[in-house]
C-alpha cells in the first residue's frame, strides 16, 4: 500500500519569504510545497500539504491525517508553545509517525519558545535547518 504523509503547517507560515528572512529563510511556503511534492514522487509516497491560521482547523487536519492512517510532519508554529488541543489531537494518532518540525531552532530563541506541547506527542523533532527540514522530515519517514 502507498504510504501517506500529511505535512501540516500552522499560523503565519503562509507569510514565509515575506518577512524575517534572517530567521525563517527566503523560501515561500509554495516553493517548499513544490520541493516536497518532487521528493514525495521520488519516494513513492502520497503527500498532502496544508496550512491554516486557525487552531481548530489544525486539529481538524490532524484528525484527517489520522483517518487516512497518514504519518504527520507538523510545524504548528506558535501553537507549538500554547496548544493542548493540538497535543491531544496528536495523541490520538496511535501507531503513526509524527515529526515536529521547525524552520528555526526555538531553543536558541526566546524562553517562551523553549517549551513545546507538540514534542510531548511527537516521535521525533527536526529544528533549525530552515526549509531543508521539510525534506529531511520526508526522508526520515519514508527514505
Ligand atoms: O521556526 C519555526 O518553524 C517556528 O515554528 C515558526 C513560528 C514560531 O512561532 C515558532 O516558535 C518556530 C512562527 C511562524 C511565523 O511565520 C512567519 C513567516 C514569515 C514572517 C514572519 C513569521
Amino acid at each position: 500500500m502507498t504510504r501517506a504523509i500529511h505535512i501540516l503547517n500552522g499560523p503565519n507560515l503562509n507569510l514565509l519569504g515575506q518577512r524575517e528572512p534572517e530567521i525563517y529563510g527566503s523560501d515561500t511556503l509554495a516553493q517548499i510545497e513544490t520541493r516536497c511534492n518532487s521528493a514525495a514522487k521520488e519516494l513513492g509516497v502520497a503527500l498532502t500539504f496544508r496550512q491554516t491560521n486557525s487552531e481548530g482547523t489544525l486539529v481538524d487536519h490532524i484528525h484527517q491525517a489520522r483517518a487516512e492512517g497518514a504519518d504527520i510532519v507538523i510545524n504548528a508554529a506558535a501553537y507549538t508553545h500554547t496548544s493542548v488541543a493540538v497535543l491531544d489531537a496528536l495523541k490520538t494518532c496511535d501507531g503513526l509517525q509524527i515529526i515536529e518540525l521547525h524552520l528555526s531552532n526555538p531553543h536558541r530563541r526566546e524562553t517562551f519558545r523553549h517549551h513545546s506541547y507538540v514534542a510531548l506527542g511527537a516521535t521525533g523533532v527536526i529544528a533549525g535547518f530552515g526549509a531543508k527540514g521539510y525534506l529531511m522530515a520526508l526522508y526520515a519517514i519514508a527514505g
